[in-house]
């Protein structure tokens, strides 16, 4: 893994991935970002994201829990929506969820070339993010998107969902957003995330 030191002056490792820097140590963002481990529907926040694919008209996984967890009114907006591209994000309300609001994101099914399906994945941060600061929203809970029935291998997907999460909130645009969740449901994803986290979150 790379070098997390506060000096920076230790050789960095070769093994860190290929886009990978290293943040500036500074606990306002570590102080917005929580891990989580469980059931994303059971949040009470303002917005969780949905890892839905370009129909919106639901599936398995996560998104299949977050459609029975919301109940048919979900489905009966998700319709008028007109699916969404891959990369893409469309926001509903959350209906029967504790959560507020869904974000809808479609993430890239994994494969070639490789380099476009990581640009469609740090759209999908991205652009849902976006939408949260849009909406004047607080919090964003994300499930870990495309690596379940997608495929994307955890380790260099949750690279990806750090690296735009930290450059996101730097902008002054998102000081609204006070918490980020990073919602996991295996014990092998949390893990990598808590190894992965000071990379991008390093503690001041
Ligand atoms: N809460 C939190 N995380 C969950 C939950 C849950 N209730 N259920 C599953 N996960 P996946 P994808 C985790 O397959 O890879 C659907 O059919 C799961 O363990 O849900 O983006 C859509 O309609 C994994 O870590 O999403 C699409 O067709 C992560 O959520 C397709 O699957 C994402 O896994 C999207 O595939």
């Amino acid at each position: 893994a790379a070098s997390t030191s506060a000096g920076g002056d230790e050789a960095v490792g070769d093994n860190q991935s290929p886009d990978s820097e290293v943040y500036t140590p500074n606990s306002a963002f570590l102080d917005r970002i929580s891990l989580y481990q469980g059931d994303i529907t059971k949040l009470a926040v303002d917005s969780i994201v949905n890892a839905a694919n370009k129909s919106l008209l639901g599936g398995g996984g996560v998104d299949g829990a977050i459609h029975s967890a919301a109940g048919p009114k979900l489905y009966d907006e998700c319709r008028q929506l007109n699916g969404c591209r891959t990369g893409q994000s469309k926001i509903t309300l959350g209906y029967d969820l504790p959560s507020l609001h869904v974000i809808h994101t479609v993430g890239p099914v994994y494969g070639l070339p490789k380099e476009e399906k990581a640009e469609q994945l740090a759209s999908c941060y991205r652009t849902s993010l976006e939408l949260a600061v849009e909406n004047q929203l607080r919090h964003i809970a994300f499930p870990s998107i495309s690596t379940g029935i997608y495929g994307y291998p955890i380790e260099d997907a949750t690279h990806i969902a750090l690296k735009t999460t930290r450059e996101f909130l730097e902008k002054p645009e998102a000081d609204k957003i006070e918490r980020v969740i990073f919602v996991v449901w295996s014990d092998k994803d949390k893990e990598v995330y808590q190894e992965l986290l000071p990379q991008y979150f390093p503690p001041a």
